[in-house]
């Protein structure tokens, strides 16, 4: 028994559309998470408008084999529960049809789906690290591990990247229209980075194909939001209560969402405009605007969060000086920095980031939001860095995010405790705690690294503003230091 096999309460939303005509039009790769609850939610709310055939095949390229084997058992259905503050709400997915995973099947089976006739969008959650790029210049790192693996064996890939290449030269090959690849990354310009990736990595196996990629397939950027935190035990026994079946492939959410799509798709789209998503001709200030006061403050929050003792960033909200700073932060450092004030009030979406932040329903740890930060912080804080040094003007809590990454990194909290950080440049940033210690002096060879800070190293008056932050936090800890930067302010 399972949730395709029972008769689900009637507080359930279930779709109605035709599940049986979908085929597999889009393959997506990252059945985390955010998808889940974004992408093939808001596809399963366009089919109950249109119906039509726009069904998607999960495919997990790293871990996931046990979440895909549980898809498959309960018919590829799956359920979402939206918590808002006072109510749930429960929404069965009918959307996604079919999956692949490498390691069930194989590295075949995958490119053979991606290179089937009627596949028309690859779109991707694969987070910001499996791009495969430099974060701060958005080009292919051909030292990448992942990269190097496939660059000697590209038939047989492992990155996404090496996927899409790959399937992309078997539709070439058999005289198929290519796909759209559609990132739905918080990646600045994650079109723009996704074509990198791929035109960078076909440069190296195959400069025709390069070539034929670069005049046939478009890369739209988008900017995807909505707050997914990981599942717990705690939600799923949630939703069970509420299914009275358990559903391992359940996911929780808050209820606000929102996905601007450039509109250039090589094969064919859905509506997805239909269920709320906006296509428009530019998503550079959308995406611009989300991380930078959304994930940027997110960041801030969740490093000395973390730091200070608060588990979830929910809890950070309960304490005054984090939410005023949070707040200023988006105000008086991040929203000057943005093109889309005309068009949007930017006092009312840092309002809202503010509510949602608050949301007591939503358990988002700090821990896990201050994963994979060498990736993050150039979209979310070294971008607005740039434009104060440029400006002349305050980034003091800018800074203060910084610190507050190089002490977490670290590895030791305030109470000499370990912090499991989940980086995938760990190796370097342990070799220079290793040389310099838990002191002032470790800030300068961070800073150094080029391909999360650029060239700001050679800024001293940033540098020093950092050190300063750095040692406040050293001396006085989170809590008091978060207080003293929001009340200076
Ligand atoms: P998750 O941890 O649940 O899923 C991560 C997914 O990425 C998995 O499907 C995994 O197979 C895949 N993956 C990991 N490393 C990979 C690599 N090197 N190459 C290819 N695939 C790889 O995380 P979640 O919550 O689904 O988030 C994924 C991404 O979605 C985030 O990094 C972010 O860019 C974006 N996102 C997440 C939001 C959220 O609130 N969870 C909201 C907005 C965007
Ligand atoms: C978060 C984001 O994990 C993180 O780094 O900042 O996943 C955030 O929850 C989303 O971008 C919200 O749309």
């Amino acid at each position: 028994m399972n949730i395709s096999t029972i008769t689900l309460p009637a507080s359930v939303i279930q779709p109605t559309f035709n599940r049986d005509a979908l085929l597999p039009r889009i393959v997506h790769l990252g059945f985390g998470a955010f998808h889940r609850a974004h992408q093939a939610l808001i596809t399963n709310e366009m089919l109950e408008k249109t119906g039509g055939n726009w069904g998607i095949c999960e495919i997990n390229l790293f871990g996931g084999e046990d979440l895909i084997h549980s898809l498959r058992e309960q018919n590829h259905l799956y359920t979402v529960m939206e918590k808002g503050e006072n109510k749930n709400t429960v929404k069965l997915i009918g959307s996604v049809i079919e999956s692949i995973h490498p390691q069930l099947e194989s590295s075949d089976a995958v490119l053979a789906k991606m290179a089937e006739e009627q596949v028309a969008i690859v779109s991707m959650t694969i987070t910001e690290k499996g791009y495969c790029c430099d974060p701060n210049t958005g080009q292919l790192d051909s030292e990448n591990g992942l990269i190097q693996h496939d660059v000697q064996s590209p038939r047989t890939p492992q990155s996404a990247i090496g996927y899409i290449v790959e399937a992309l030269r078997l539709r070439k090959e058999a005289g198929i229209t290519p796909f759209t690849v559609m990132s739905c990354d918080n990646v600045q310009n994650n079109g723009k980075v996704a074509k990198a990736a791929v035109i960078g990595f076909a440069k190296l196996v195959d400069q025709n194909l390069a070539e034929w990629i670069e005049a046939n397939v478009t890369f739209p950027c988008t900017m995807v939001d909505r707050i997914v935190p990981a599942i717990t035990d705690e939600t799923l026994a949630q939703l069970t209560s509420e299914l009275t079946i358990e559903d391992p492939c359940g996911i929780a959410c808050e209820e606000f969402r929102q996905w601007v799509i450039e509109d250039n798709f090589v094969n064919g789209r859905p509506e997805w405009n239909l269920a709320g998503a906006e296509f428009v001709d530019d998503v550079v200030p959308y995406e611009e605007m989300k991380l930078r006061m959304l994930n940027g403050s997110h960041s801030f929050l969740a490093y000395l969060g973390y730091l200070g003792g608060y588990a979830h960033i929910s809890d950070t909200m309960t304490n005054d000086d984090y939410r005023v700073a949070a707040y200023q932060l988006m105000m008086t450092e991040q929203a000057p920095t943005l093109s889309l004030s005309k068009e949007v009030d930017l006092n009312d979406y840092a309002t809202l980031l503010i509510n949602r932040f608050t949301n007591p329903a939503l358990k988002h740890q700090t821990w896990q939001i201050a994963m994979d930060g060498s990736q993050k912080l150039p979209q979310r804080m070294v971008e607005s860095i740039h434009h104060h040094i440029e400006k002349g003007t305050d980034y003091s809590l800018l800074t203060l995010g910084v610190a507050g990454w190089i002490r977490y990194v670290g590895e030791q909290d305030e109470n000499q405790q370990v912090i499991d950080v989940r980086d995938p440049m760990l190796d370097n940033l342990r070799a220079i705690y290793r040389d310099y210690g838990h002191s002032v002096e470790v800030v300068l060879p961070l800073l150094q690294m080029s391909s999360i800070f650029g060239h700001l190293a050679e800024d001293s008056s940033f540098v020093s503003l950092v050190q300063s932050a750095y040692q406040k936090l050293l001396e006085n800890g989170a809590k008091a230091t978060v207080a003293a930067y929001a009340r200076a302010k």
